[in-house]
């Protein structure tokens, strides 16, 4: 019996050592097959994913992931998984760090594997820090009743004295003050963009920020990502990832799939689709790449994306001419009229008219093109402190015709 016994520990022998040392001896296993693959988690190059797996299937394995950063305080670069992706910053600059993953599991003998990996850091594109407000065209949102955005210095997130955007709602629920740079910002390569965020007390759920590039070309969706502001006061970075989580934005939300291109807009939403009064601060926001210069397709000397009537060479700053003078508004499109018409999300320009019979045998027409946008129009405004008088004349007339 004792003989036979024997025999078998030797058939065992080959394929689990352990379990022979000693014929009363419990058996003790080895993890096998430890193993990880590596991943680059943001545009910089130094937030590092680490996927542990193994091979062992005898009980349930955990890890102990060392991320190996010498600089990092107790076993903050340490951290624990049953098998997920876990994810560690290393400091801002470029350095090969051992990782290692250790394997647990009860009743079992541990097993680890370590690899090297070389950090490639590549700081993210400034796109505004506030330094120098030449170049970032602020815009606010009050000719909506909405924000204003201005720039003060204040103690910055780093605690030294910054300049930073300010940003005070004026207690609608799109408020869009917007930033717009002379050159693209580009997320098809780099798409997180992150922003250093200051808000001075807690704000209902909906108090998110949600950053927004625009196209303001008609070919180009506008694509949005929003991010919660977790802290309730103080500095806080937000992070916008466009390349995992932005949607298009209204009205082509779940209506077409998301396409990552140039924009021409920074819209920085503080509570998006509720009243968000309060004032709030911006820094440092900074990721994507510059692209192609913003055009200025009518050849006045504004730039595409802060040019209200960016298809008439216009004389006033904002790209426009000058509004109509308190006269009664007019315009027969043939060069004698009074109004300076600005399109608003359609085609609009003067053409022949398409049928010169019947009550309008006039030369030309405003030929007005619906493009799409569900509140497309035109519209004019009176001169700077000019009201419509509607008392005694209330009437507004025109001649249509559809083809
Ligand atoms: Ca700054
Ligand atoms: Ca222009
Ligand atoms: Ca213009």
């Amino acid at each position: 019996m004792n003989y036979l016994k024997k025999g078998l520990c030797a058939l065992l022998f080959l394929t689990a050592f352990s379990a022979c040392k000693d014929d009363d001896d419990a058996v003790v296993l080895t993890i096998t097959g430890v193993d990880f693959t590596i991943s680059v988690e943001n545009d910089n190059g130094n937030e590092i994913g680490v996927t542990p797996t193994s091979t062992f299937t005898d009980s349930d394995v955990t890890f102990s992931v060392d991320f190996g950063d010498a600089a990092a305080t107790g076993d903050a670069d340490v951290k624990a998984s049953s098998g997920p992706k876990v994810t560690y910053a290393y400091p801002e600059a470029s350095a090969t760090y051992t990782i290692k993953v250790t394997a647990s599991a009860t009743g079992s003998t541990g097993s680890s594997k370590q690899k090297e990996h070389t950090i490639t850091f590549e700081a993210a594109t400034v796109l505004a820090d506030f330094e120098d407000a030449t170049g970032l065209n602020l815009r606010d949102d009050t000719n909506a009743g909405g924000a204003t955005f201005t720039i003060e210095s204040v103690a910055a997130m780093d605690g030294s004295t910054s300049k930073v955007g300010v940003i005070t709602n004026g207690g609608i629920a799109y408020e869009a003050p917007s930033i717009n740079l002379t050159k693209h910002v580009d997320v098809r390569t780099k798409s997180i963009i992150t922003m250093d965020f200051y808000q001075s007390g807690a704000k209902d759920e909906d108090g998110n920020p949600t950053g927004n590039v625009t196209g303001n070309e008609e070919s180009k969706k506008s694509i949005e990502v929003q991010a919660l502001s977790l802290a309730q006061s103080g500095w806080q970075t937000l992070t916008f990832d466009f390349g995992t989580d932005a949607l298009n934005s209204y009205p082509d939300h779940e209506t077409a799939e998301v396409v990552l291109d140039q924009y021409q807009k920074i819209v920085i939403f503080i509570g998006f689709g509720v009243a968000l009064n309060g004032t709030y601060w911006v820094d440092n926001i900074a990721g994507g790449t510059l692209g192609d210069a913003v055009p200025d397709t009518d050849g006045d000397g504004v730039l595409d994306n802060i040019d209200k009537c960016k298809d008439v060479s216009g004389t006033e700053a904002n790209g426009c001419n000058p509004a109509v003078v308190g006269t009664d508004p007019t315009d027969d499109a043939e060069g004698s009229g009074n109004i300076t018409w600005v399109g608003d999300a359609c085609g609009y320009e003067v053409a022949a008219n398409p049928s010169a019979t019947g009550i309008n045998t006039s030369a030309n027409s405003i030929k007005y093109t619906d493009t799409g946008g569900q509140y497309a129009n035109i519209q004019f405004e009176l001169a700077e402190g000019e009201t419509f008088d509607l008392s005694t004349k209330n009437k507004f007339k025109l001649k249509v015709f559809l083809s």
